[in-house]
């Protein structure tokens, strides 16, 4: 399979919905168009799937055996790695050695859900109850654990190989059905997948792929009576239109992974040119369009101007390109829809008196590139601050104390992930415990791992995701009372 035939083979996809074009976010020209699916695919999607479940294709085998064929997935997305990386690389604009990475830890979610398949289980317990009629028994009582029959999976635009891997991995190990729709900017690495699957040997009807809008297909998938869980990565505002359309329908079990807007506290005594370093390059990483990163910096007061000085050094060295540009480490926003987002949030900004030491601006080239930013002479009211702005933009505020570092950072109505910088281990586990966050790094920054669980304080998600709790999402419990 060539980037070609993925191309050919997205276009001809039948549905009865709008053309949706695919657009290079590095030269702004189309790559291919591809048609919405339409409701009737949805329903149908959903029907499959139910099928599946109803007959426990998937689930019901042996737990050995779906370990198998999802170590075999693993093994088939390394083998197709070049041509997702290339899939990756031509939608997302991001640099090869990147989409590379992107797609082993893709394909390690896969080994590391296959190992859970055999280590599913429940409680077992002898209780003396007199239960609600209050006839003293002895009971055994154990739980068991079974999967979501069909569970919807909703990725979003900035790393669709990853996203992929991540709901798709967990769901398939706990033994659930699927209804898949990729972000309407990235339906192409997709399709190599449904190949993979197939080959690997993922019963037909169990992963069925849907490409259209979020408002169409998404909206349909959320809604529908039959689909059990749904599982959502994107942005706060639709997370909350999925809670709805779960409240609305068949209250079906939701977990949300959403934005955020983190900050990153750099102490007096920090290492401070790693914490530099590491803070200017991460919230630049992939324009900004990652959930976790730190887009907001807290200095304190004696290293301050450092830190200001320091990322916008990094703002203003670090090579932005696509991937065949030599060096280019920052790939460009997804869209042009994006780049306006980004800039209106700048202009506003500016109207609103706030400095940028770098940037503030668009690339003057092809490509949705905005130049790496860095906002100071701002308050917590300013919506550059209070919202997640998805795009190279970072703010930069000064503090004086472990006190005033802790009400800045958790003034926000996101909770995603938090960053420590010093070299204080009471201060630094202290700041820990304190940040009303998700995910907390101390010296580091972006942590991320298949086995550790992953979700958002406040409004940055419902659930986690990864490790355990990464499967446990995916299955219901059931407590068995058996009369001894
Ligand atoms: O996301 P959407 P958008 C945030 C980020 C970004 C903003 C907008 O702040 O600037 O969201 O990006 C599908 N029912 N994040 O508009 O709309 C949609 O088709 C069901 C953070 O692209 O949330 C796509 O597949 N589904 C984030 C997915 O939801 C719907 C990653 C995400 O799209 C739907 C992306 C509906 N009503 C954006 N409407 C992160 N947490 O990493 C849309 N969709």
């Amino acid at each position: 399979m060539t980037v070609q035939d993925v191309l050919d083979e997205l276009r001809d996809v039948p549905g009865t919905g709008a053309t949706i074009p695919v657009v290079s976010p590095v030269t702004e020209e189309l790559i291919t168009e591809f048609t919405d699916a339409g409701p009737d695919a949805v329903n149908a999607a959903v029907a499959r799937a139910k099928e599946t479940a109803d007959s426990r294709v998937w689930a019901g085998k042996a737990d050995y055996e779906r370990a198998r064929v999802l170590w075999k997935v693993a093994d088939l997305i390394e083998e197709n790695a070049p041509l997702l990386a290339e899939l990756e690389s031509l939608n997302t604009g991001i640099p090869s050695f990147q989409a590379e990475t992107i797609t082993k830890v893709g394909a390690e979610w896969f080994r590391y859900y296959a190992g859970w398949c055999t280590k599913v289980s429940g409680i077992a317990r002898d209780v003396n109850t007199g239960g609600l009629m209050g006839i003293e028994s002895h009971m055994h009582a154990y739980t068991m654990k079974e999967p979501y029959g069909v569970v919807g999976l909703i990725f979003p635009w900035n790393g669709p190989v990853f996203n992929y891997c991540a709901k798709l991995a967990p769901a398939l190990a706990a033994g659930s059905s699927t209804v898949v729709k990729p972000a309407e900017e990235t339906p192409l690495s997709a399709l190599v997948f449904d190949r993979i699957l197939r080959e690997a040997g993922i019963p037909d009807g169990v992963v069925n792929m849907v490409n259209g809008y979020g408002h169409t297909v998404g909206a349909q998938i959320t809604a529908h009576p039959d689909v059990e869980k749904v599982a959502f990565t994107g942005s706060t505002e639709v997370g909350r239109e999925i809670v709805k359309a779960s409240a609305a329908s068949n209250l079906n079990k939701v977990t949300l992974e959403l934005g955020g807007k983190s900050p990153v506290l750099i102490f007096d005594d920090a290492d401070l040119e790693k914490a530099i370093m590491m803070a200017g390059i991460s919230c630049f990483l992939h324009s900004g369009q990652v959930c976790m990163l730190g887009s907001r910096i807290f200095a304190q007061r004696g290293v301050y101007e450092q830190v200001v000085e320091g990322v916008a050094n990094i703002a203003n060295t670090v090579k932005l390109g696509g991937p065949d540009e030599e060096g280019a480490m920052i790939a460009p926003i997804i869209s042009q829809r994006q780049l306006d987002r980004v800039m209106g949030y700048i202009d506003q900004g500016r109207a609103d008196g706030v400095e940028y030491v770098t940037g503030g601006h668009r690339v003057d080239r092809t490509g949705y590139f905005v130049h790496p930013t860095v906002a100071t002479n701002l308050d917590s009211t300013n919506r550059l601050y209070r919202e997640e702005i998805f795009g190279p933009v970072v703010t930069i505020l000064p503090f004086d104390d472990e006190d005033e570092a802790a009400a800045l950072a958790n003034d926000s109505d996101y909770g995603l992930a938090g960053t420590i910088w010093t070299k204080d281990v009471g201060r630094a586990h202290r700041m820990a415990k304190r940040l009303q966050a998700g995910t907390v790094g101390i010296n580091c920054q972006l942590q991320f791992d298949h086995s550790m669980p992953f979700g958002g304080y406040k409004q940055s998600g419902w659930g986690h995701e990864a490790g355990q709790e990464g499967i446990e999402i995916y299955l219901k419990q059931k407590t068995i009372w058996a009369q001894m």
